[in-house]
Formats: structure tokens, sequence, C-alpha cells
């Protein structure tokens, strides 16, 4: 025996936007919410100008715990020495208070005072 299609296709049901609400046929209607996901805040770690810590300890720093080649850091060294402060790179919240305790701990531990600090991107 065949089978004939008695009745046209439904199309699909557009995704709801909307929360759940009463009908007031006394039965709830569940609709599907659609989810907004903000972006993760980042934070950008600032390294702050001294008059005492060598140029060439501030550019290593920069290499290694930035990750920068020897002529980007030399930049970003330079901008600091005479803007005052430059950012070094911008991370997730623990991963830029992480970098903010290597550099210091770097520096204490060669006895410079040079500074560095960790804020929230606008
Ligand atoms: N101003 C320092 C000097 O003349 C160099 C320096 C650059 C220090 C950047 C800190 O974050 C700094 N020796």
């Amino acid at each position: 025996m065949i089978f004939m299609a008695s009745k046209k296709p439904v199309p699909a049901p557009i995704a709801p936007t909307e929360r759940p609400r009463d009908d007031e046929g006394g039965s709830l209607v569940l609709e599907r919410l659609t989810q907004k996901t903000e972006p993760p805040q980042m934070y950008q770690v600032v390294m702050l100008n001294d008059d005492y810590t060598p140029m060439e300890f501030v550019v290593v720093v920069i290499q290694e715990f930035f990750n920068k080649d020897r002529d980007t850091a030399t930049q970003i060294m330079l901008k600091i020495h005479l803007d005052g402060k430059a950012v070094c790179g911008v991370y997730s919240r623990d991963v830029a208070a992480t970098k903010v305790d290597q550099v210091q701990e770097a520096a204490r531990q060669a006895g410079h005072p040079l500074q560095c600090v960790s804020e929230p991107v606008e």
C-alpha cells in the first residue's frame, strides 16, 4: 500500500526571544530564552617609569614576561621612559595579576624599583 502526504510541510519554528508567560487560559507557555554572554573584562599591564631601573633590565623584562621581540621591547621601554608609562600587554584578570607579580619579583631580586600595575581595559 502507498501512503500519500496529505498536508503541506510546516515551516520550522522561529527561536523565541521572550520570557515564558501565562497565556491566561490556565496553562503556562514555556519558551526558550536567547542567551547573551558578555565577553570577559580584560586587563592591561602598564609599566611605570622611574629614574633608577636600567633601560637594559626593562627591555629584558618586557621580552621575557610579555613575549616581545627585542625591537618591540625596546620601543615599549622608550615609550615608558618618555611618556611615564606604557601598556606591555592585555590579558584576563588572573594572567595580568601574575604578570605584575612576576615583574615585581624580578625587579625586587635585582634590586630595582621598577613598578607595573594591572588595570581594566575601557
Ligand atoms: N628611566 C629609566 C632610566 O633612565 C629607564 C626606565 C624605563 C625605567 C622604563 C623604568 O619602566 C621603566 N634608566
